[in-house]
């Protein structure tokens, strides 16, 4: 029988029944996460109407101007998950430091990362947006985690997902055993399996990149896009097609539907702090998905989860999507 049409909590309890050792927490996290993702759905979907567009007054601790949604969006998280249990600590892209859980609440044995409104410049104009997490352990017997406990490679990770609030809602989740997409079913507000066991094609003709930066990259990046964009007249004897959406949930979906490969390289504007993508939150998130679903994911000299993290809001350069598109770049980097 096909697997198509269950909802999404039917297949983590079934996935939980596949591992004999599992508890079911992870399955009342994952839970715990659609729930507020339901709800952030909902935000984002009315926020003309409950007059929640524009920015903020504050910053967030990357220095960027907060929109009213990103600090709202952020808050739902944390209240739909500071009090199950299933958490000891969460990191947030909003909030410098790590997020505790309450005294009075029990504490759970995973840590979660996330970015509650991914590609939020987008909000306003009605263009996708997203939130993106990531699941670790917390190391046995830690009370009260601290930035140490966070900072774990990205091949640690025990689960991740992403959600697109675009045309539909949809739901990406990967716990190591391949990539499934769930629609939201908004009539009764369920996730459905529509995209079983996602897999990305090897090669494609369509990359993403923010081409209004081309003149402070590194040459690497220059000369794989020249290429590109040279089409049949040049070495790569093929037209590419560009697609930009600058919301990184929308890219990797896309990618993850029809191939592709997406960047936002280290630039000479923003060397210093390391790139744009923040590693915890998204780049590593991403990178699992992207792997689990037959991507490569890289900095352009090294495997992005096999990064060692140095702090919760590091930035790291990213290249992902088809493989032989980023092992081309990769190359260009040697
Ligand atoms: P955000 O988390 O503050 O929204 O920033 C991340 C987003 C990504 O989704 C997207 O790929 C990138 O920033 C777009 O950057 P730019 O506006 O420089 O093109
Ligand atoms: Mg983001």
């Amino acid at each position: 029988m096909s697997d198509i049409g269950q909802s999404v909590n039917q297949f983590l309890v079934e996935t939980q029944r596949a591992h004999p050792s599992a508890t079911g927490d992870l399955t009342g996290l994952l839970n715990d996460v659609i729930s507020a993702c339901k709800k952030i759905a909902n935000l984002v979907n009315r926020s003309s109407i409950l007059g929640l567009e524009g920015y903020a007054s504050s910053n967030n601790v990357q220095g960027e101007h907060q929109k009213k949604l990103d600090i709202l969006t952020n808050d739902v998280v944390v209240e739909h998950l500071n009090w199950t249990g299933h958490l000891a600590a969460m990191v947030s892209e909003e909030i410098d430091d790590i997020i505790t859980i309450p005294d009075d609440y029990p504490k759970g044995k995973y840590l979660l990362c996330f970015d509650p409104l991914d590609g939020s410049s987008n909000v306003d104009i009605n263009l996708s947006v997203g939130t993106i997490f990531s699941v670790l352990r917390c190391p046995e017997d830690i009370k009260k985690p601290s930035h140490e406990h966070f900072l774990q490679k990205g091949t640690e990770q025990v689960c991740a997902g992403f959600c697109v609030y675009g045309p539909s809602t949809m739901l990406i989740l990967t716990t190591g055993f391949g990539v499934n997409g769930f629609t939201l079913d908004r009539e009764v507000g369920e996730f459905i399996l529509t995209h079983p066991n996602m897999q990305i094609p090897e090669d494609t003709a369509e990359f993403a990149i923010n081409m209004s930066n081309q003149r402070y990259w590194q040459s690497p990046v220059k000369r794989y896009i020249d290429e590109c964009v040279q089409g049949v007249d040049g070495v790569r004897e093929k037209n590419f097609n560009m697609r930009w959406n600058a919301s990184m949930v929308a890219e990797v979906y896309r990618i993850l539907t029809r191939g592709g490969i997406f960047m936002y390289p280290l630039d000479s504007r923003i060397a210093q702090q390391g790139g744009k993508l923040r590693l915890m939150y998204e780049a590593n998130p991403m990178s699992f998905i992207i792997e689990q679903a037959g991507g490569v994911s890289s900095t352009g000299t090294q495997r992005i989860m096999d990064l060692q993290p140095e702090t919760i809001h590091q930035r790291v350069p990213v290249f992902l999507g088809s493989k032989n598109e980023v092992e081309r770049v990769v190359s260009y980097h040697k």
